[in-house]
This record gives C-alpha cells, sequence and structure tokens, in this order.
C-alpha cells in the first residue's frame, strides 16, 4: 500500500499526539516542598569528608589556642599532605576540610592579613603554605576541597570591632581566591570570650546576632565559590547536627528552619541544638545536616589519645547514625607533630572503609522478583526496576493519589539479610514520612523494622538477622505520592 503525502502527515501528528498523551500521563511528580539546590544535591552525593584539625595547637597540646603563640613552635617537619589525602581516600573520603585557622588565630598559609601564620614559622623557612599542599594533594588524588576560617580569632587585636571583620572577609577572600574550587566552607559557632587579642588579654564578647553581619560574609562566599556549600549552625546550605558525637536524629529531616531556643531565627553560635538534630518536617528550607565528629576524643592530636582512637566498628556505627539518618558525616583525623596522620588513624580508616564495602557490595535485592502495588502511569521509567539501577536520578514513583503504596520483593529462595538501605530522590523533596518493612513469616506478614523521615539515606539495622523468601516495604506516611530512588538490602553478619 503506498500512502499519500496527507495520509503520511496524518499519521506522523497521530502517532507525536498519542506519545504526547502518554508522556502527560507519565509527567513525573510534582516536586514537593523545600528542594535542594544542585550544590546541595551534590554536596549529599558525597556522604563522608574528612576534616583536619591542625594548627599551633598541634604542639602546644591544647584544644583551644589563646592567641599568644610563638609561630616558631609550628614546625611539622615530615609534613606529607599527599600521605594525608591518600590515607584519607583510603578511608573513602571524598572531601577534606582543612582548620586554616582556628580560635587561636594562626593562619596556616602565607596570608597577607596578620603576621601571626606560616610564614614567621621555621617550617620550609617561612615559606611553606598548608592550604595550598593539601588543596593540591586533595585535587591530585580526585577529593574536594574545603575550607574551615574559625570567625573567633583569639590574636586578632581588632576582635570585637568593625576593624576585625574586614580583616575576616581579606581572609576568607584569599582562601577563596587562591586555592581553586572549594566545595565547602565551615563557619564555626564557638566565639567571643577570653583571649590574647593583640596583648589585651582580656574578654571579649559579641553580639553573635549582629557583630559578624553574616548574610554580607556568605554573598563573598556565594560570589567568589558559587559551588560551595556554606555550613554553619544556621545554614544557609547545610546545618550542623546540634552535637559533635557524629549522630544525627533517629528522625532527621533535610528541611529544617534553625531558631534559637526562644524561638529568633538562628545564627552562628546560637540555635537550638535539638531543632538541628532532627531538622523541621514540611519546613521552609532545605538545610541537611553535617555530622561533625573527631576518630579521637579532642579535635587536635595529643600524644595522650593515641590508644583512644575509634575503632572501625565505631565508625561503621557513626556512619549508621550520620549518613544512615541522611546526614553527611564530617570525621575529623588530625594530623602529628611531624605532619603525617598517626598509624593508630590511618589503620582506623581504612578498614572503616574495608567494613563498608564488605557490608553493601552486594545488594541482596538487586535480582530478586520486586512487585509495585502501583505505579505511575504505570510506566516502566517509573517502575520498581529502577530501585536497583544504581542510578540516584531515576525512581519508582505512585499516582498523585497514591501515597501509602507497598512494594514486595521476592528472591525466589530464603535470603539473609540484617540491613535495608532506601534513598528518596530528593530532587523532588523530601516526601515519604514513615515506613515499615515486614518479613514473610510461612503464612504471614510480619512486622521487622519501621522507621521516620529517609531523604538521601535511610540505613535500617534490623534487630536480628531476617531470613525470609520475601520481604515487603510499606510506605506508611507520605503527604504526596512517593519517589523512591533505591530499595537495597544487605548482610552484615
Ligand atoms: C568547635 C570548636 O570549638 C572546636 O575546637 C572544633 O573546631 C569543632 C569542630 O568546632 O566549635
Amino acid at each position: 500500500m503506498t500512502l499519500t503525502r496527507r495520509e503520511m502527515l496524518a499519521g506522523s501528528l497521530m502517532s507525536f499526539a498519542s506519545a504526547y498523551a502518554l508522556a502527560e500521563i507519565t509527567a513525573p511528580p510534582a516536586p514537593f516542598g523545600a528542594l535542594p539546590t544542585a550544590r546541595q544535591l551534590r554536596w549529599q552525593r558525597m556522604e563522608t569528608n574528612a576534616f583536619l584539625h591542625f594548627t599551633v595547637n598541634t604542639f602546644t597540646d591544647k584544644e583551644w589556642g589563646d592567641g599568644d603563640e610563638n609561630p616558631s613552635i609550628f614546625n611539622p617537619i615530615g609534613f606529607d599532605a599527599n600521605a594525608i589525602v591518600l590515607a584519607l581516600k583510603a578511608g573513602g573520603m571524598k572531601g577534606v576540610i582543612l582548620t586554616c585557622k582556628h580560635h587561636d588565630g594562626f593562619c596556616l598559609w602565607p596570608t597577607k592579613t596578620t603576621d601571626h601564620c606560616i610564614r614567621f614559622s621555621p617550617w620550609k623557612d617561612g615559606k611553606g603554605d598548608v592550604v595550598r599542599e593539601i588543596s593540591q594533594a586533595a585535587m591530585r588524588e580526585g577529593l574536594k576541597f574545603g575550607v574551615y576560617l574559625s570567625p573567633w580569632d583569639r590574636n586578632n587585636a581588632e576582635y570585637g570591632r568593625p576593624a576585625y571583620i574586614a580583616t575576616y572577609r581579606e581572609q576568607l577572600t584569599e582562601l577563596l581566591t587562591w586555592y581553586g574550587p572549594v566545595f565547602e566552607v565551615w563557619f564555626d559557632g564557638a566565639n567571643g570570650g577570653e583571649g590574647y587579642y593583640g596583648g589585651a588579654r582580656e574578654i571579649r564578647t559579641i553580639d553573635k546576632h549582629i557583630y559578624y553581619d553574616w548574610p554580607t560574609t556568605w554573598a563573598l562566599v556565594r560570589r567568589l565559590q558559587p559551588d560551595a556549600v556554606i555550613f554553619s549552625d544556621a545554614g544557609p546550605d547545610a546545618r550542623w547536627v546540634g552535637n559533635e558525637s557524629g549522630v544525627a536524629g533517629e528522625t532527621c529531616w533535610a528541611t529544617c528552619d534553625p531558631v534559637t531556643s526562644d524561638g529568633k531565627p538562628a545564627v552562628p553560635g546560637d540555635a537550638d541544638p535539638m531543632v538541628l538534630k532532627t531538622g523541621t518536617r514540611f519546613g521552609s528550607r532545605w538545610m541537611p545536616a553535617e555530622c561533625d565528629v573527631s576518630i579521637r576524643p579532642g579535635w587536635f592530636w595529643h600524644e595522650r589519645e593515641n590508644d583512644r582512637v575509634k575503632s572501625a566498628a565505631q565508625l561503621v556505627d557513626l556512619y549508621f547514625g550520620s549518613v544512615g539518618r541522611g546526614a553527611n558525616l564530617l570525621l575529623n583525623v588530625p594530623p602529628n607533630r611531624s605532619g603525617q596522620l598517626s598509624p593508630q588513624d590511618a589503620d582506623s580508616l581504612a578498614a572503616f572503609y574495608q567494613s563498608r564495602e564488605a557490608i553493601f557490595r552486594k545488594n541482596l535485592a538487586a535480582g530478586a522478583k520486586v512487585k509495585a502495588s502501583n505505579v505511575r502511569g504505570q510506566s516502566t521509567r517509573f517502575g520498581p526496576a529502577m530501585l536497583f539501577d544504581g542510578d540516584p536520578d531515576t525512581y519508582w514513583a505512585t499516582d498523585d493519589a497514591v501515597h501509602t503504596p507497598e512494594l514486595v520483593i521476592n528472591f525466589g529462595q530464603k535470603c539473609r539479610f540484617d540491613i535495608v538501605r532506601l534513598r528518596e530522590a530528593i530532587q523532588l523533596g523530601q516526601r515519604i514520612g514513615a515506613f515499615a518493612i515486614d518479613a514473610w513469616r510461612q503464612e504471614s506478614w510480619a512486622q521487622v523494622a519501621q522507621g521516620t523521615s529517609v531523604g538521601s539515606c535511610r540505613l535500617v539495622r534490623l534487630p536480628a538477622t531476617v531470613e525470609t523468601e520475601r520481604l515487603k516495604l510499606r510506605i506508611t506516611d507520605s503527604p504526596v505520592c512517593i519517589a523512591l530512588a533505591e530499595f537495597g538490602a544487605f548482610a552484615q553478619k
């Protein structure tokens, strides 16, 4: 049969129309609530980053330096940025944040703003630059580099007065323009109090809500490093989790409206830790939590703590309590006086990574038969196969009216596992409010676990190893249709 031009045109218009209709039916779910920016999405996918606390304190054996240190004490003769970064990489760290200046005010780079810095140390005859070496080693090894610049400066004579704020911003400008891309800028909440302050040796208190004028400083970060995530007790991109033990709330929403204990908008150094710990369900801002914790009792290296380095098993627990609750883990591993990681720390880090690899190597649900109670528009694009393709951008979604669907995983034979991992398609917001997991026991379903917030990652440790042929995920609470990017079942034991 030969078609006329007119018939051909009509035919192609028809198929265009039906394809269009289908596409309409299977349109992705509308985003819900506060959404992550591209920089936040990139940051959340990093999951585990390292913190390096290193400065004069490493040599004075202190946690907080007074600001009256003689720069001549800073002399890490064996400093090896490459070895440090390689050890972090072996620990599975994706980024590294360096304390470029801690509360003592000593700058680890040749700043033009103060003499309380590395230029006046004997290390490399005052020509060294720790910031440059760490940032370059990170770049070489594929880790991202971030900066910590303490707002509180116990050395600066002008601290507490406007002149210091100008200096602080100059220091930030140096750090954000001299060393290439920065993935995170870490603003500490600890500030104001006793210090050396250029010899005044007094107590200086500041109004945390006014003194720093944070909006202006954060605008500077945005201008100089638009991809950098800004971290503080009050965000704006990532929030402190409210404790330094490395653990987020059992319920931990990525949305948050940080407030002070009397309900005012929070600022660095004045935020209600309980709000930070759990976030705010349906909060107005996407502001995921970051759990900072040290591998040792202190933030800086102390010889007396060499036998108190956290074990791989303890680090795995922290991973479950942070990344497993939708937060990022920022693990501090402090270099020692020779400028290297001590073997205890490096060994623990490597073992931590190997443990994680061993646990998450095989998703036992990936080869199973999976049935969803509902699939959006019955489209394979939103089908449950998307849960196992390892792509965080694809997901199983339901029709708009279906908020509490179920998913049955049929292993075809008895399967043993003790960990379940869920990941929402967070580019569409935090949707799921609660879920439950059931195992098939001969003739009926028995609930083995339940949970609340999911977000970028939820790890569920089952109370005991489950051995079953079938597993069921029930979404028990969601204000809208769901979009789940991953379902995983793993065996640790
Ligand atoms: C705190 C500081 O006072 C500690 O020394 C450390 O830097 C920690 C990460 O933040 O507020």
